[in-house]
């Protein structure tokens, strides 16, 4: 058994001074017992905690260190940007440059919008919808996270054609009742719905594939009818690719299933950990955005040069040739080897994956959608989630949330991880 002890006084300490000890929930470990890993540094695929344990990681900052942490071209180049201050509140070069490579490689967007999080990239997405279509409503769908803004933090009414009402303390109902809630992949549910309200909706957004109830992908067919659907009935359709982006493919899901939105918000591996968030699409859309148009959206550190450095260093590893042959060969190892080791152990499981992004599901039911993904065992996981702790690899802490790889995962680190699984699903 490792020991934890160093990790269990750091959050004693943080549990006085901060919400929960955590500045973002999930990192409780909540969903599945047991305190937090406080940890001391991160290199390549590894993790190491305050107690010396090491862990191979994929969990990677929730998406981000695609490339690895602590990749020496990112560290290079922010220990040279730092040298030269660390904001500027002024417009750089480098804003130019990684506005150039995004657009370059996400070729739906004619204009970017550079902030600090998904959320901001999301919540500016969908004022600039209701700005430019005059609309009030948005669709977005059960399981789908967008960040936390107000409007988004919505669950389905009662019956999935009446409104929201708040799924936080906070939000008030007159902002949630702007947001429908539609079952994910239920093209049935989303005709009506737009047939139905769509002289006053103003965007769709989505998660493309997603990542926030695991690993769910769309149907055949669903991502189609949704385009067509709002082109028609001029919905500006806003794909949240903050996790997908660079993940699902290098130019993302819209890229890997061929559909192109009007807008686009990313984050995650574009600030290569930095906090970075984005937003864009074509631009009589983007144009509304002020100081051009009159939609307001603004940020101190918006484009911070630090920020831009590493997403920018992010982006030149990803743009290399073949490298994405090589995140897809390590992604497939380990699905097949995580397969078979349920197998083998005779655990069922589901494993859905999208380019480099996974999820192991403990259900016999095929997972579609938020209704489906919950029927997996979320006790059964979190044990399987301590063992494989225990065995040096950290896994997302909750059965509703994505796992990644990187570059720096070794065919080693996979085996070794197959193994641990292997002895873990015997034993839960
Ligand atoms: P941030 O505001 O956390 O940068 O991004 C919000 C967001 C928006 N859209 C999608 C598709 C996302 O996955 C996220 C954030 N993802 C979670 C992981 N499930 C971040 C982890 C956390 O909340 O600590």
């Amino acid at each position: 058994m490792r020991n934890f002890s160093a990790s269990k006084k750091l959050f004693q300490r943080a549990l006085h001074l901060i919400p929960g000890g955590v500045n973002s929930p999930v990192r409780a470990f909540r969903a599945v017992g047991g305190n937090p890993l406080f940890i001391e540094r991160a290199k390549g695929s590894k993790i190491y905690d305050v107690d010396g344990n090491s862990y191979i990681d994929y969990v990677l900052s929730w998406g981000p260190m695609i490339l690895g942490h602590a990749h020496p071209a990112v560290v290079k180049a922010l220990k040279n940007a730092v040298m030269k201050g660390t904001s500027y509140g002024a417009p750089t070069a480098l804003e130019i440059e990684l506005a150039e490579l995004v657009l370059k490689v996400y070729p739906s967007m004619d204009k970017v919008r550079m902030v600090n999080s998904g959320t901001e990239a999301t919540m500016s997405a969908i004022r600039a919808a209701r700005g430019f279509t005059g609309r009030d409503k948005i669709i977005k769908f059960e399981g789908c996270y967008h960040g936390h803004a107000d409007g988004l933090l919505v669950k389905a009414g009662s019956g999935a054609a009446t409104f929201g009402l708040p799924d936080s303390p906070g939000v008030p109902k007159s902002y949630a009742r702007n947001t429908l809630t539609l079952p994910y992949n239920d093209i049935t549910a989303l005709k009506s719905m737009i047939e139905k309200e769509w002289r006053s909706i103003a965007c769709v957004i989505i998660e493309p594939v997603v990542g926030n109830i695991g690993c769910v992908l769309p149907k055949q067919g669903f991502l189609e009818t949704l385009r067509k659907l709002t082109k028609k009935h001029g919905i500006v359709l806003i794909f949240d690719e903050v996790m997908t982006g660079f993940r699902v493919s290098f130019g993302g899901a819209q890229a890997y299933y061929g559909i192109k939105p009007d807008m686009t918000c990313l984050g995650k591996v574009i600030g290569g950990g930095l906090p970075v968030g984005a937003y864009g699409g074509k631009k009589e859309i983007m144009s509304m955005i002020s100081p051009e148009g009159p939609v307001y959206q603004a940020g101190t550190l918006s484009g911070n040069p630090l920020a831009m450095t590493a997403g920018i260093e992010t982006i030149r590893e990803l743009s290399k040739q073949g490298i994405y042959s090589q995140l897809e060969k390590k992604s497939e190892m380990l699905e097949k080897g995580l397969i078979d080791a349920a197998k083998r152990a005779g655990a069922t499981t589901r494993f859905y994956r999208a380019g480099s992004m996974f999820c192991t599901y403990f259900t016999a039911t095929d997972v579609v959608d938020y209704k489906t993904a919950k029927t997996a065992d979320a006790e059964k996981f979190s044990r399987f989630f301590s063992q494989m702790l225990d065995k040096g690899v950290n896994l997302a802490p909750s059965q509703f949330e994505a796992g990644f790889i990187s570059l720096a995962h070794s065919e080693k680190d996979i085996d070794l991880t197959v193994k641990a699984a292997f002895e873990a699903l015997k034993n839960i």
